[in-house]
């Protein structure tokens, strides 16, 4: 993939006649150079690639990345902005692009100061390489949603009320570790009761009780490539405004991935998506960014809201989300993870929508 990767880089580099691309983002680092390790910078050319690393990880590198050319920013010249100067003075580059949306301003000011290269703002050129899926990354994305949806299956018997929220969530991430994922799974939402409104909420404390919604909403990664989901249930059995909630969230995303396909809009993926609770009181309560992209990153380009102005293509690997969040009463959130193909969406994540009532 790296070559690939390295290749459009390039091809994108002799359009815009940039001479070299200094890569900080340590996402975009990764997927250039296959590289697993951190703190860490490439520097290409259309002749040269540098690494610019520290000896924490030299030897890593020369075996992750064996043609690229190490550069130890301590041993010679003792700050990574001094480092990549002296390459672009070195090698007489008459331009250095530099990704605007990460670089920090002491880094860029220390650059400019020590090179008579012309610094290049670009914004979402890895980025928008990265949108699209090859085999390989397709199989651990696969796999990754895999172990995500049998942890689902492994954590309903552990849910009971007196349990607590902490307490699932680190089971949660346990059984996707011994499932297979990567040693990081990456913070879990597992929230109960009136805090399952919250979108972005931290387990806490608080035990589960009878007649609680549990929200979980998690992934893991393999190989470095990440999952997401979520599944909302009930402890005890559902009252009826639950399960009509519940229902029109299912509603909400069947609809959603019955639209999706290569070539459509994700803001019209927006508009489908709420269809359902157009004319109730619940699109008050619905929160409009409702889908991104997924790969190294968890929330990578493209994204469906009411503002987004992607056209989907093929193997594109994003997710759909949407909501219904009441305050004080609590939320349904339904997430897949999708893989947009020729005639559709095909979903990764396999574990069950229907209302489980534990
Ligand atoms: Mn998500």
């Amino acid at each position: 993939m790296s070559q690939i990767a390295e290749e459009k880089l390039r091809k994108y580099m002799e359009e815009q006649k940039l001479d070299g691309f200094f890569i900080s983002r340590p996402v975009n680092v990764k997927y250039i150079s296959s590289y697993t390790g951190e703190d860490s910078y490439l520097l290409i050319t259309q002749k040269a690639k540098y690494f610019i690393t520290d000896p924490r990880y030299t030897e890593q590198v020369s075996i992750e990345c064996p043609d690229y050319t190490i550069v130890d920013w301590r041993a010679e010249i003792g700050s990574v902005p001094g480092t990549a100067a002296f390459l672009a003075n070195q090698d007489h580059l008459k331009n250095l692009a530099f990704e605007a949306d990460h670089l920090t301003v002491d880094i860029y000011q220390h650059i400019q100061e020590k090179t008579k290269a012309e610094l290049v703002p670009e914004t979402n050129v890895v980025e928008e390489f990265r949108m699209h899926k090859n085999p390989q990354e397709l199989e651990y994305l696969r796999a990754s949603c895999e172990i995500a949806a049998r942890a689902y299956e492994q954590i309903q018997k552990d849910i009971r009320p007196g349990v607590t929220e902490k307490e699932l969530a680190a089971n949660l991430s346990r059984y996707m570790v011994l499932n297979g994922s990567d040693t990081m799974p990456y913070g879990n939402i597992l929230i109960s009761g009136a805090r399952t409104s919250l979108l972005h909420g931290i387990p806490s404390a608080k035990a589960v009780e009878y007649g609680d919604f549990v929200l979980m909403d998690y992934g893991c990664q393999y190989h470095g490539y990440l999952s997401d989901m979520t599944r909302t249930l009930v402890v005890g059995k559902a009252t009826p405004e639950q399960k009509h909630v519940y229902e029109l969230e299912q509603q909400m995303v069947a609809d959603t991935e019955a639209f999706l396909k290569a070539g459509v809009s994700s803001r019209d993926a927006y508009y489908v998506s709420r269809k359902a609770i157009e004319g109730t009181k619940y699109l008050d309560y619905h929160y409009p960014s409702m889908g991104h992209g997924i790969g190294m990153f968890v929330h990578e380009m493209p994204f469906m809201s009411p503002k987004s102005e992607y056209i989907l293509a093929e193997n594109t690997v994003m997710t759909v989300e949407p909501g219904i969040y009441i305050p004080g009463w609590g939320g349904v959130r339904i997430e897949d993870t999708t893989l947009i193909t020729k005639d559709g969406c095909e979903n990764l994540t396999n574990a069950t929508k229907e209302l489980i009532e534990l």
